[in-house]
């Protein structure tokens, strides 16, 4: 008998701390966690097993279809916006490739065991590409079937993966004779900037928030590189999880969409710097803001609109931004670092 697992891919990143945390603490899951970099000791006698690999090679990928019954997927492991434009084609690999390499892992679980097997997958704001900054201005909050012209490789490769995700949901070997109606059941969540207190992020574009906050706790010097009428929606690392774990549970038939935005708070990086700088008096923060991220970030929206999660789900974050810092930010990195 093959064991039954949840698969997580970049398991040592930020999502899936936050995500073996919880199924260690809250539920009786058994988790297979996959990452090209070791696994935190702390997480890892939280998982049956852990293997530090590459989602490229599908060897591996195989060996992991013989081995256990995969009944859902979080596929979590990719190249974030702004180490994706230093290497744009090695971003596509991993980020399309990779994925399309565990949507066809996906699709054989399920034939195995006769029945769809569930993809979650967090896509981003990324894929969105807002013209000008006097559009993104006069947007408000964006929906999610308009200006997805994403203009970075990361944005590109989640708008793409979404659609994979969904082709593999619904079209996949459409004109086979031995069709197999027995398929994936994908969901996506569009994250925007994420805030953790216990892991700071690597690689992306809305970091400039997480970063003044966790160099301010350490008493480290930070030079904020957008400028600070900035804006972009964020949310905090319990949020996401809550958002993933309700996206997996909610039932099928209430689901009208395979991808949905979800929010909670889109302070400016002014209004982020003022409360970081209340609540660490000393830290030495200045904007010198980057012209090129910059750009990115002024093609993210500012807001959007999540109505639709709330709508099929009950999608409703519990920390707004008051809570997140009073009782979440605050708090956690202090004790971290002080
Ligand atoms: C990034 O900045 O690349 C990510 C994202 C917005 O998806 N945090």
């Amino acid at each position: 008998m093959r064991k039954e697992v949840v698969l997580i891919t970049g398991a040592n990143g930020e999502i899936g701390h936050g995500l073996i945390s919880h199924f260690a603490e809250n539920e009786k899951t058994h988790i297979l966690a996959l990452d090209v970099m070791p696994l935190d000791d702390d997480l890892r006698s939280k998982c049956e097993r852990f293997i530090q690999g590459d989602i490229l090679d599908q060897m591996l990928l195989g060996r992991l279809v013989a081995e256990y019954e995969i009944r859902t997927i979080y596929h979590l492991a990719s190249i974030l916006s702004t180490k994706a434009e230093y290497n744009p084609e090695t971003a596509h690999r991993v980020n399309v490739e990779g994925t399309l390499n565990l949507l066809r892992l996906a699709v054989e679980q399920a034939t195995w065991q006769g029945k769809p097997v569930k993809f979650l997958y967090p896509s981003s704001i990324a894929v969105y590409g807002l013209p000008d900054i006097a559009t993104k201005n006069a947007s408000g909050k964006i929906k999610e079937e308009i200006w997805c012209q994403p203009t970075t490789m990361y944005g590109c490769n989640k708008l793409y993966c979404e659609q994979l995700g969904r082709y593999y949901t619904k079209y996949y070997r459409q004109l086979a004779a031995d069709k197999n109606p027995i398929g994936i059941d994908f969901r996506a969540i569009r994250f925007p900037g994420l805030i953790s207190a216990v892991t700071t992020p690597t690689g992306g574009t809305s970091d400039y928030c997480p970063e003044m906050l966790h160099h301010a706790a350490m008493g480290k010097e930070y030079r904020c590189f957008v400028r600070p009428d900035t804006q972009l929606p964020f949310m905090v690392m319990p949020d996401a999880i809550k958002a993933l774990l309700e996206l997996e549970k909610a039932d099928q038939s209430n689901l009208s969409n395979l991808v949905y935005n979800v929010t909670s708070f889109n302070p400016s990086a002014q209004e982020f710097y003022d409360i970081v700088i209340k609540a660490f008096p000393n830290a030495d923060i200045t904007f010198e803001p980057d012209i090129a991220r910059q750009g990115i970030v002024d093609t993210w929206p500012a807001d959007v609109d999540d109505s639709a999660a709330t709508t099929d789900w009950g999608w409703r974050p519990d920390f707004d931004q008051e809570r997140a810092f009073n009782e979440y930010l605050l708090p956690a990195v202090k004790e971290r670092y002080l």
